[in-house]
């Protein structure tokens, strides 16, 4: 009870994920994976004050930590923690301390404004793809996947695609991440699709289309089914299937070379795309496109059945069970862009 305050991050890594998560053995993992860095306990009297900017989530995961870290009270992070841990049991928010203590597990160690703006919003999914090793996507919230594909089709530990964020990405080549059958979104339930995407310069002689995120059953009766998100000659687009009948959102992206956020919204009924921050399309249904439940595994980097591979840098794959709001998707562009 008497832990130093000013280590929120290691007291919720380790004491308190372990059982709270549903990714807990990956949040544990991403204690131990991350762990060594050398800057953790330097930044995390910083992280400390940021995570009481967190909300409920950040706050409620934070009962123990609190708890056990009281010589801070005074402090915003401290009292935050108090504060959101009270609210959290009055909640039973079980998910939301979750997706608030993955949050210290996924920084590991140098605070991560633009982890925190995500976890802001409570995503399902989030993935730093900042392993250094080994085969395993280690999830900050929700099931941690396995990288997957032939030998040298993905490159860990590549430089990260947000500012001054110490987290490196994946450069996939044919690889992706395999998470299993997760995120249905059964019906017309919302969701939000996030990643920063920095594909090679197109070349003129670009073909195919290359999957961000998929999820998408074709395989058991041979009609696609599901959402992905994609890049296809320059042009990225968010589609929505249902028995081989589609719709979808497009936006250009560039062909430079250069890096760029995509978020993908569904509120039920409208799909949006939003580059960079700003919405530059979309599609309001014309159909219901009514989705099941399929087995088919959540992809990144190529399509659930293992075709059509994005080449390039992928990193910070969130997915939110929401549709995030236009100002929330410019902030964590803004926060991505800046590194604060
Ligand atoms: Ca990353
Ligand atoms: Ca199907
Ligand atoms: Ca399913």
């Amino acid at each position: 009870m008497n832990a130093p305050s000013q280590d929120p991050w290691r007291v919720v890594g380790t004491t308190l994920l372990v059982g709270a998560l549903v990714g807990a053995l990956g949040g544990c993992e991403a204690v131990l994976a991350l762990g060594p860095e050398p800057d953790r306990d330097a930044a995390t009297s910083d992280s400390s004050s940021s995570l009481s900017g967190a909300g409920p989530a950040a706050g409620s995961t934070t009962t123990t930590a609190g708890s056990s870290g009281q010589g801070g009270h005074g402090e915003g992070a401290a009292s935050g923690a108090v504060q959101g841990g009270a609210g959290g049991a009055g909640q039973g928010g079980a998910g939301q301390a979750g997706a608030g203590g993955s949050s210290s597990a996924g920084g590991g160690g140098p605070a991560s404004p633009y982890a925190e703006a995500v976890l802001a919003d409570e995503p399902i999914l989030y993935l730093r793809l900042g392993e250094t090793s080994g085969t395993t996507a280690v999830a900050v919230v929700g099931p941690s996947g396995q990288y997957v594909g032939d030998a040298g089709s993905y490159a860990l530990n590549q430089p990260g695609l947000i500012i001054n964020d110490p987290d490196t990405a994946v450069h996939v080549k044919g690889g992706g991440v395999d998470l299993g059958d997760f995120a249905d979104f059964e019906g017309a339930q919302p969701y939000s699709l996030e990643a920063w995407v920095k594909p090679p310069p197109e070349d003129g002689a670009e073909d195919g289309y290359h999957r961000v995120l998929s999820k998408e059953d074709e395989d058991s009766d041979g009609e696609r089914d599901g959402y992905d998100l994609w890049l296809h000659n320059g042009e990225l687009a968010v589609e929505r299937f249902v028995a081989g009948a589609g719709e979808y959102a497009f936006a250009d992206v560039p062909v430079d070379g250069s890096a760029f956020h995509v978020v993908a919204t569904f509120d039920g009924v409208v799909l949006r795309l939003y580059v960079d921050g700003e919405p530059r399309s979309e599609q309001t249904l014309t159909q219901a496109l009514t989705l099941s439940d399929n087995s088919a595994p959540l992809t990144v980097g190529r399509a659930s059945n293992g075709g059509n591979e994005l080449q390039g840098i992928i990193d910070e794959v969130a997915i939110y069970a929401a549709a995030l709001s236009e100002a929330r998707i410019a902030d964590h562009y803004a926060v991505g862009v800046s590194g604060r």
